[in-house]
C-alpha cells in the first residue's frame, strides 16, 4: 500500500492529524494497535482549550461538544480555607470547554467512515523503517498477515510508549525529564459535581482536584504516593479524603457514589527533542508529557498536530520541504511554555516529601501574591485558556 503519510496512533492526536490531512485531500491512513472500544475505555482529560475546541469546529465535529460540553468562565485554587478565583473570562476574555477526552475521541472516530479517514485497529508489531530517507515505511501484523505502507512521512503520534520516539536514533535525541514523587488516584462517578467550576486545592494532607465531566458525572484526584495501591483505596476512603483536601464548603456539597473508573496516573514531566528527524515527525504524548495539573497534555497534543498539518498541507501542496524541517522548533517553542506551566502549577499546588518549612513559605508567598495582584492571575488565565499556536 503506498500513502503520502502514514499515522501511527489513533488517540487524540493521530484521529486529529487523519481527520485534518484528509479534509486537505491528503492521503493517509492511520494504525492504531488496540481495538475502538480499547480506545475509548481509557478515562483521561476532561479540559479543551479555545484553540482544541477551535479544530474541531474547523472540522465541523464540533456538533455534540457544544450540545453537552461544559463552557467553563474561570476555575479555583483553594489553599486551606482560602478560594482564590481565576476568572478567565474577565482575565482574557476566553473560556475553557469541559468535555472529556473520551467524547472527542468518540466524536473524531464516529466520523471516519462519512469522511474516508482509514483507521486500522488492532494493528500489532508496528515498526518503523528507513525513517532518514524519501522513502520510509511501517510495517505491521493483522489477523496473522503481516503488511507494508510505503509513505512520504511517517507522523507518529503513539503515546509515550509507542515505537516512533524509539525509531530516533540515540546519537540525535535529546531527552528532558522530571519525575515527581507522587501520582494521581482518579475516581470517576455518577454524581452531580461538588462546584460548578474546577477547584484544585493544595492541603497539608496532600493535593486534590474536583473536576467533572458533565452536570450528572464527576472526576475528582487526590495525590498519592508512588508507592500505593489502587486496591487499597475503597471509595469510601476517597471521598473522605476528598471532603478534608477540599476544605469545607466543597466537602458541604460533595455527592458520594460508587466509582465507575478509579486508577493511579504517575506525574512526570518529559520532552523529546527533536519532535522531526527525516521523513518522521512526532505529535503528543509521543514527544513530551506533562503532569495533569494545568490540563494541557491533550491540548498540547492538539498544537502539535495543528502545526504538523501546516507544514505537511505546504509540503505536499507547494512542495515546501522547508515547513516540515521547522515543525519542530515551531512546535517545541510552545511545548517548553506549556511544560513550564504544568511544572509550575504542580509545584505550587502539591507537598512533596523533600519540602520543609521554606518552600511551604514559597507556596503561601505565591498563593498570597496571585490572590492580591491582576496580573499574577491573569498570567495564570492566559496560560490555562491556552497561548496562542
Ligand atoms: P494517546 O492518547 O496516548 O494515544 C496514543 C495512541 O497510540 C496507540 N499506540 C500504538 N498504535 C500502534 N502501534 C503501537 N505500537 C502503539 N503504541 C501506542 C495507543 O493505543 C493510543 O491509542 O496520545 P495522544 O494522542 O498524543 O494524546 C495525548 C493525551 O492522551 C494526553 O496528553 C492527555 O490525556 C493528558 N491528560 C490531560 N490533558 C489535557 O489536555 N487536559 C486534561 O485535563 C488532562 N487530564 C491527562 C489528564 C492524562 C491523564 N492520564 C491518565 C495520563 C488526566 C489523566 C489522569
Ligand atoms: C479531568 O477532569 O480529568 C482533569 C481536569 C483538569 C486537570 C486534569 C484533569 O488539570
Amino acid at each position: 500500500m503506498k500513502r503520502q503519510v502514514a499515522i501511527i496512533g489513533a488517540g487524540p492526536a493521530g484521529l486529529l492529524l487523519g481527520h485534518l490531512l484528509k479534509s486537505e485531500g491528503i492521503d493517509c491512513v492511520v494504525l492504531e494497535r488496540q481495538s475502538p472500544d480499547y480506545v475509548l475505555s481509557r478515562i483521561r482529560a476532561g479540559v479543551l482549550e479555545q484553540g482544541t475546541v477551535a479544530m474541531m469546529e474547523r472540522l465541523g465535529l464540533d456538533a455534540r461538544m457544544k450540545a453537552e460540553g461544559l463552557p467553563h468562565d474561570g476555575f479555583n485554587l483553594a489553599d486551606g480555607e482560602r478560594l482564590i478565583r481565576i476568572d478567565i473570562k474577565a482575565l482574557t476574555g476566553k473560556q475553557v470547554m469541559v468535555y472529556g477526552q473520551t467524547e472527542m475521541t468518540r466524536d473524531l472516530m464516529d466520523a471516519r467512515e462519512a469522511r474516508g479517514l482509514e483507521v486500522i485497529y488492532q494493528a500489532s508489531d508496528v515498526a518503523l523503517h528507513d525513517i532518514e530517507s524519501d522513502t520510509p515505511s511501517v510495517t505491521y501484523t493483522k489477523d496473522g498477515a503481516e503488511h507494508r505502507i510505503e509513505a512520504r512521512i511517517i507522523v507518529g503520534c503513539d503515546g509515550f510508549h509507542g515505537p516512533s520516539r524509539q525509531a530516533i536514533p540515540a546519537s540525535v535525541a535529546r531527552h528532558f525529564e522530571r519525575v515527581y514523587p507522587f501520582g494521581w488516584l482518579g475516581i470517576l462517578s455518577d454524581v452531580p459535581p461538588c462546584n460548578h467550576e474546577l477547584i484544585y486545592a493544595n492541603h497539608e494532607r496532600g493535593f486534590a482536584l474536583a473536576s467533572q465531566r458533565s452536570h450528572t458525572r464527576s472526576r475528582y484526584y487526590v495525590d498519592v504516593p508512588l508507592t500505593e495501591k489502587v486496591e487499597d483505596w475503597s471509595d469510601d476512603r476517597i471521598w473522605d479524603e476528598l471532603a478534608i483536601r477540599l476544605g469545607p464548603d466543597a466537602a458541604a456539597h460533595i455527592t458520594r457514589g460508587p466509582s465507575l473508573e478509579k486508577s493511579i496516573a504517575p506525574l512526570r514531566s518529559y520532552v523529546f527533542e527533536p519532535m522531526r528527524h527525516g521523513s518522521l515527525l512526532l505529535c503528543g504524548d509521543a514527544a513530551h508529557i506533562v503532569p495533569p495539573t494545568g490540563a494541557k497534555g491533550l491540548n498540547l497534543a492538539a498544537s502539535d498536530v495543528h502545526y504538523a498539518a501546516e507544514a505537511l498541507i505546504a509540503f505536499f501542496g507547494r512542495n515546501d520541504a522547508e515547513a516540515v524541517i521547522s515543525y519542530s522548533d515551531k512546535a517545541l517553542a510552545r511545548v517548553w511554555k506549556s511544560e513550564r506551566f504544568s511544572w509550575s502549577l504542580t509545584r505550587l499546588m502539591h507537598r512533596f516529601p523533600e519540602d520543609g518549612p521554606f518552600e511551604r513559605r514559597m507556596q503561601v508567598a505565591e498563593l498570597d501574591y496571585i490572590a492580591s495582584s491582576e496580573a499574577a492571575q491573569r498570567s495564570i488565565a492566559e496560560n490555562y485558556v491556552g497561548l496562542p499556536v
